[in-house]
């Protein structure tokens, strides 16, 4: 009998017989992922030929280039980008030498729009601020890097929105709170004396995306950020990253008045505490001068915040505000809960924030998850957006997987985040329409990890936060494609086996956690693997069984109004879309509703048996893309092609024990039978009760 391996192995080879040449079944070239999407794999056939023969020579027209960090960065990262395209090797006899120029205006401030245009001889590099000419080189580089031909090349970009950043969740010992790729890239205990020199390959990335802005600091903010010694620290950073476009931001815990300024209060409309912000704002902007601002979690989940003085949210957001005055920005979390038990948590932010709309500053932005509740697999899109018009918003993303399997095997947020940008509030507009006067932020994946991001493939999913940012209209497929190439191969076939399990990844992930618009189901604290069976955590909303509610006769939660009510902080013809149980789209259906066992589907099953298949869907499509995955060894370098493998084998045996988990559990609240011919939980409920895994990483 042929083991699995062996049958890995066999279909692999017949792969590359079918699809590419021998020469792309050599074997590859060994990666560690330390390159990300900037590798500049050497360009084979016509596309090197025409490269070659185009032979470019960089140059900038702009007279202060030798002077300008961030001019020169562009023409570098142009100079060696095209090397390595070339293959560092010699043009192919032809004397003649193309250019690339770079003119652009001298301006440190602009938006970064660009246009590049190809002709036989002469590619342009245009825009009106320095910054165009940075993310127009890396654009080159993206389509040169895809194979373009350099003559051919047309693009003329603008970013969709202002402000495109990461939030580290980065503590000052090095920890990262969700952070499953290592400890944190900020040495803070060496800087400012050392600069680990990862931290300019990460403003590299970043710059190649178009992302302009990190926090950080994780937003449960230690306050040492916020003394004397950490300037110089922060300062040292900010500098480097100046000339990639990428401003610093920290998180600014709201009692630091108290817990390092010396004071007794750090009431919002207290004078004292108000002139301690000042003079820290003035002291940092002393330093950095282009430092970008706080971001602020207050009064949510314990953190500190106006609310501890009887103040509101717009109290302590424009108070820091004056601090920092037309410099720089506050960032206000809308991420907010109280600390005691009120119904339905997914309705706190919007019952706090929804009156306020109209009170902010100018320079405050509220920053507001996707989903109402916290980055689960999948959530209905959060009503404040589209609800508050005269309050600028900004997206929030979680790039970390902390419900969605943290770094095991693949899953692709691309679709996720379409899901989102493209939704329609109600309110005249999408999400993205919604947040283009402000910007989005994604919660980063990146640790010190050798691949930076734990799992190879999520490193698409910065990426993806990136493109998206910079252009929501992209599509996740269109972005799945374009990092595939640059990453892996650009063997078309390769290409078009990897992109749908990518795109399928997500759904997988829904899946085999909670079909049907269940959320919250994972274990406690860590949130890595299943736990609907919790219930005795102090709040009620800690708990997954508050989420499912389930009982003997049936499961899901009701928002409806005979429920919590929460349908109605939608726009109406929103709420009245997601109202009425036989007409929605099921993959909302149990958020909003509390229906029997028996309830019947479109599909023609009940409820019940329609969960199942659900769970039984994702645990398939995981063995699917693990299967497909294998077939792949030939064309990927042995070192990430096996580490996906492993990765891919965790979330195998995870997706089957979310799987069993799951149905042992409902079926001990149902007391119903597996549909007929359904493979029955490989272990008693008991046993998946005490699995625990209280070494899993990221709390
Ligand atoms: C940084 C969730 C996470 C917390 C996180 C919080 C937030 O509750 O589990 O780790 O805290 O969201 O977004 O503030």
């Amino acid at each position: 009998m042929m083991t699995m391996g062996r049958l890995v192995n066999r279909l692999a080879a017949v792969l590359c017989m079918l699809i590419a040449s021998s020469a792309a079944c050599s074997p590859v070239r060994a990666e560690d992922g330390y390159d990300l999407w900037l590798r500049y794999a050497p360009l084979e056939g016509e596309a090197l030929q025409r490269l070659q023969s185009f032979n470019p020579l960089v140059r900038s027209d702009v007279q202060s280039a030798q002077g300008s960090p961030m001019l020169s960065v562009a023409t570098s990262e142009l100079r060696v980008g095209l090397a390595k395209l070339t293959g560092g090797g010699p043009p192919t006899g032809n004397e003649s030498r193309g250019l690339v120029t770079l003119r652009c205006g001298q301006s440190t401030a602009g938006d970064g729009r660009f246009t590049v245009t190809g002709s036989p001889r002469e590619i342009t590099i245009s825009g009106p601020g320095e910054t165009s000419c940075l993310y127009g080189a890396f654009a080159l580089l993206r389509e040169l890097s895809l194979g373009r031909d350099p003559a051919m090349i047309a693009l003329s970009e603008r970013p969709a929105m202002p402000l495109r950043m990461l939030n580290h969740w980065d503590n000052p010992d090095g920890h990262v709170e969700r952070g499953y790729a290592g400890r944190s890239i900020f040495d803070w205990w060496r800087l400012p004396d050392r600069l680990d020199p990862r931290l300019i390959d990460y403003a590299r990335a970043n710059a190649s995306l178009g992302i302009n802005g990190a926090v950080v600091n994780n937003v449960n903010a230690s306050p040492l950020y916020l003394t004397p010694r950490y300037l110089p620290k922060l300062k040292r950073i900010a500098d480097a990253w100046r000339p990639y476009g990428i401003r610093l931001y920290i998180a600014a815990r709201f009692s630091a008045p108290r817990d390092v300024g010396g004071l007794n209060t750090a009431d919002p409309l207290d004078p004292a505490v108000r002139g301690w912000w000042k003079a820290k704002a003035d002291a940092i902007y002393a330093a950095i001068p282009d430092f970008g601002g706080f971001l602020v979690k207050a009064s949510s989940e314990g953190q500190p915040g106006p609310q501890d003085y009887g103040r509101s949210h717009a109290d302590g957001a424009n108070m820091l505000g004056a601090a920092l005055g037309a410099r720089g920005t506050v960032i206000w979390r809308a991420f907010v809960y109280q600390p005691e038990n009120r119904a339905d948590r997914t309705k706190q932010a919007f019952d706090e924030f929804k009156p306020l709309d109209g009170d902010f500053a100018d320079n405050v932005i509220v920053q507001v998850k996707n989903g109402p509740l916290d980055f689960q697999p999948r959530e209905p899109f959060h009503p404040l957006f589209g609800a508050v018009p005269k309050t600028r918003l900004m997206l929030e993303l979680q790039v970390t997987r902390e419900y969605l399997g943290q770094a095991s095997g693949i899953v692709y947020l691309g679709p996720m985040w379409e899901e989102v940008l493209r939704a329609d509030t109600g309110h005249g507009g999408s999400i993205a329409q919604m947040v283009a006067p402000a910007g989005m932020a994604g919660v980063a994946n990146t640790g010190s990890d050798r691949n930076w991001t734990g799992g190879h493939f999520d490193q698409a999913n910065w990426y993806a936060f990136g493109r998206m940012a910079w252009d929501p209209s992209l599509s996740a497929k269109a972005i799945a494609q374009e990092w595939t190439a640059l990453t892996f191969s650009r063997n078309l076939a390769v290409i078009a086996r990897i992109v749908p399990d990518m795109l399928a990844s997500r759904e997988a992930v829904v899946d085999y956690t909670g079909p049907l618009g269940l959320a919250h189901q994972m274990a406690t604290g860590h949130h890595y693997g299943p736990g609907p069976w919790v219930c005795d955590l102090p709040r009620a909303d800690w708990n997954p069984c508050y989420y499912a509610s389930a009982d003997k006769q049936g499961i899901g939660y009701d928002r409806t109004g005979k429920g919590s009510n929460a349908l109605a902080q939608y726009a109406p013809n929103v709420a009245a879309r997601w109202a009425d149980p036989a007409q929605m789209d099921e993959r909302y259906l149990l958020w909003f509703h509390h229906l029997p066992w028996t309830y019947p589907m479109r599909s023609g099953r009940s409820l019940w048996h329609e969960l199942v298949a659900g769970y039984d869907r994702g645990v398939a499509r995981v063995d699917t893309i693990a299967a497909n995955w294998a077939a792949l060894a030939p064309y990927i370098d042995a070192e990430r092609h096996t580490d996906v493998a492993a990765g891919l084998s965790s979330q195998r045996r995870e997706a089957r024990q979310w799987r069993d988990a799951s149905l042992a559990y409902w079926q001990s609240r149902n007391g119903l039978a597996l549909p007929f011919g359904t493979r029955a939980p490989d272990h008693p409920l008991e046993w998946y009760r005490l699995e625990t895994t209280p070494e899993a990483p990221g709390r």
